[in-house]
């Protein structure tokens, strides 16, 4: 591209402010923010200023902004509606104070005696409501300053705009303020118009912007409009108040809203620190403000220091860094999630927004990319409001023709990090690698979950460790969990000789447990406890649950299912309903689990490390030599046990089972020769009488762990 001449810029400037000027105060809808539109005003008016020739009459430095629509009859202002000068920085704000006080010496004002008052600037439309003999005569919008569109029919349907006045308001009195939304409002009128199948707004204050201008006030009435005042137009009467500060209080006593954010400074200092407040409790309150607004108090004193071309020179908008911003969408890349969710984000040209540098933002899931029509290219506007991560809003798609292709982004088929199948499942929006146990994304939170106390109860096994253990490659799948060694973990970071052995201890004693603890810390998705318990009653163990017939077993529910129907009709009891309760999104989590190598490898791996649970009857128990080795090593040798209650993953079988083939025996009932009484939910006179004796009672994890060679209650 050639250099532009100043001319040249300056034209093209006008151009473009001119158009954005008409989008957005003719057709409430912008095109760029507010951001762009300010660095853009301001470099027409620097260059103005330093070449005064380039200053043509119809620049819009020269006239306050924008046309009135047609679709609403004009209404002339009789006092203009002045918009605010801003200031980005605190070096601004001290040469507007500087301005101030200049301007108050030649007017031989005593400086020293000046007070600000201090505002929201509210990001809302600008109205003016005319009352007349305390009535509400007209309500119009601030158009172009001087003329305005007449809104009065909307406006009478905002519940927060007195319709009449007390009795000491004056006989003419112009209130201006600003109509918006509070954004709890604007979530669900945005939330209406998805159900409605129709178009979403993109901020609170263009959903306000377009309830005002709507052509049926009925419209207006369904959404909760707000107004806020904060200043005069015209009024004709005696006994206003002297100060802005008394001039909101006034306001307030006569019926209308004001914002409880106000505060008067006497200094620069003063400015500043208000300014700082507010920007930290803005994402608290429940609208949008884009700055603070500082005003000389003194009302006489703000009529005496005037006005310039666009703006009042008593007055000034300190702005917050803008929550908007414009940028490039650079490509879309898949991250894969502690549990496996696929989270496309979007890469950006880095841009200051929100008062830091963005260069990524989440975009959620596949839908949210559709819905808002991104395309990979683009030029987007990017969204950053206090502490909320940065989100793409949307793709300016007026922008599309003017340079390079654009592409459509595709969800992966295969986990970008582990290239394992990736599913969606029908009615979710999320997409998920299968592969919990092998995906490396996954690594960690998996082994976490592996060890929580109600799957695996590995004591000592938190995060920090596992962090450790992770990054530095010692463990990749729970099964290396099972050759760790004190010397290895004692070399961890804040990990001493003791607790290392503790962890090793507790890894020992968790290689006993039950079928369905261990189906549980797998982390097949869908398979929380109860459905473990489920699924673990019914196979007993891994092949079995390998040799599944998952579409014969379908076909025998329906069959059972609708016989039981038939029975129920006839008054008999129904049959036992194989796998009740489990649905076919549990099965097919089961079975896409299961069909995965890498799971089964990760399991094979965790049965040679050891793993053993109690496999079902009393006649399974082991006689063989392994048997006896267990046996010998237990802590459940020799000892006599008796289960009670409903315990919480084994039956009563297996628990008989796991105590026998430990090397311990089973009684019936509790006596002295008791040395252990098991007990479950709701265990009764066993329970009670263990109690008397003084028996130890245990329950069925520490049942499991006491298997572990080398452990003693
Ligand atoms: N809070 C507030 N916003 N606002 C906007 N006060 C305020 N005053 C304004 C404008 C345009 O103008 C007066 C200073 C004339």
């Amino acid at each position: 591209m050639l250099p532009q001449t100043s001319h040249e810029r300056a034209a093209r400037l006008r151009e473009l402010i001119g158009r954005y000027d008409h989008e957005y105060y003719v057709l409430d809808a912008p095109s760029v923010s507010d951001a762009e539109y300010d660095g853009l005003f301001r470099e027409l008016q620097r260059l103005e200023h330093d070449d005064p020739s380039l200053v043509v009459a119809d620049s819009p430095t020269q006239r306050v902004s924008g046309a009135a629509s047609a679709a609403f009859a004009p209404v002339r202002h009789s006092v203009p509606m002045l918009s605010l000068a801003n200031a980005l920085d605190d070096d601004e704000v001290r040469a507007f104070d500087r301005r101030v006080r200049d301007r108050l010496h030649e007017l031989a004002l005593p400086a020293d005696a000046l007070a600000y008052a201090m505002e929201p600037k509210y990001d809302g439309l600008a109205i003016e409501l005319r009352y007349e003999d305390g009535a509400l005569a007209r309500a119009a919008t601030r158009g172009d300053g001087s003329t305005g569109e007449d809104v009065t029919a909307n406006v009478r349907t905002i519940r927060a705009v007195p319709l009449r006045l007390p009795d000491f308001a004056p006989p003419v009195l112009e209130v201006r303020g600003e109509v918006l939304l509070f954004r709890r409002d604007f979530a669900r009128i945005n939330e209406r118009q998805r159900a409605a199948g129709e178009r979403e707004f993109v901020n609170p204050r263009n959903a306000a912007a377009g309830s005002l201008r709507q052509l049926d006030p009925s419209i207006t009435a369904r959404r909760p409009l707000r107004f806020f005042a904060y200043g005069l137009g015209e009024t004709e009467g005696v006994g206003l108040p002297d100060t802005q500060a008394k001039l909101l209080d006034w306001l307030a006593r006569t019926g209308f809203p004001v914002s409880a954010e106000r505060a008067l400074a006497r200094d620069v200092e003063g400015l500043l620190a208000f300014h700082r407040a507010l920007l930290e409790r803005r994402p608290q309150l429940p609208y949008d403000i884009d700055g603070v607004v500082y005003k000389v108090d003194r009302r006489d004193w703000q009529e005496a220091i005037g006005t310039v071309a666009r703006a009042p020179r008593f007055a000034i908008a300190h702005k917050f860094p803008a929550e908007e911003a414009i940028s490039e969408l650079l490509d879309i890349e898949v991250q894969v999630g502690r549990t496996g969710k696929l989270t496309p984000v979007a890469r950006l040209r880095p841009v200051f927004v929100g008062g830091v540098t963005v260069a990524s933002a989440t975009l959620h899931n596949e839908d949210e990319i559709r819905r808002k029509d991104l395309l990979i290219g683009d030029q987007v506007v990017v969204r950053r409001a206090g502490d909320v991560i940065p989100e793409v809003v949307r793709a300016l798609v007026e922008r599309r023709d003017e340079a390079s292709p654009r592409r459509a982004f595709r969800m992966p088929t295969r986990c970008p990090v582990c290239d394992s199948a990736v599913v969606r499942e029908e009615g979710e929006a999320d997409t998920r690698c299968v592969a919990g146990l092998y995906c490396p994304a996954q690594r960690k939170q998996a082994l976490l979950h592996f060890a929580q106390r109600r799957a695996m109860d590995i004591d000592g096994l938190g995060e920090r460790i596992v962090e450790q253990l992770v990054d530095s490659g010692r463990v990749r799948t729970p099964a290396d969990l099972y050759a760790l060694d004190v010397s290895t973990l004692a070399a961890l970071e804040r990990m001493g000789e003791k607790s290392a052995a503790n962890l090793v201890a507790s890894i020992d004693r968790s290689r006993h447990t039950s079928f369905a603890r261990f189906l549980f810390a797998l982390g097949i998705r869908h398979v929380g406890e109860e459905v473990a318990r489920v699924l673990a009653t019914r196979y007993g163990d891994f092949d079995a649950l390998l040799d599944e017939d998952w579409s014969a077993l379908a076909v025998t529910k329906a069959t059972v299912q609708k016989e039981n129907v038939r029975r129920r009709a006839r008054g008999e009891a129904p049959q036992p309903v194989p796998l009740e309760g489990i649905g076919p999104e549990i099965v097919g989590s089961v079975q896409r689990f299961l069909g995965e190598a890498h799971n089964r490898e990760a399991v094979e791996a965790l049965l040679a490390a050891g793993i053993e649970w109690p496999r079902g009857m009393t006649a399974d128990a082991p006689n063989d030599d392994a048997g006896k080795a267990v046996q010998r090593a237990s802590a459940l040798a020799g000892r006599t046990f008796v289960v009670t209650g409903t315990l919480p993953t084994l039956s009563r079988e297996q628990a008989h089972e796991w105590i026998r083939r430990h090397g311990g025996s089973v009684a019936s009932s509790v006596s002295r020769k008791t040395d252990f009484v098991v007990a479950g939910e709701a265990a009764g006179s066993k329970l009670a009488r263990a109690h008397e004796l003084g028996v130890p009672v245990l329950d069925e994890a520490t049942l499991l762990r006491m298997a572990a060679p080398g452990t003693e209650n």
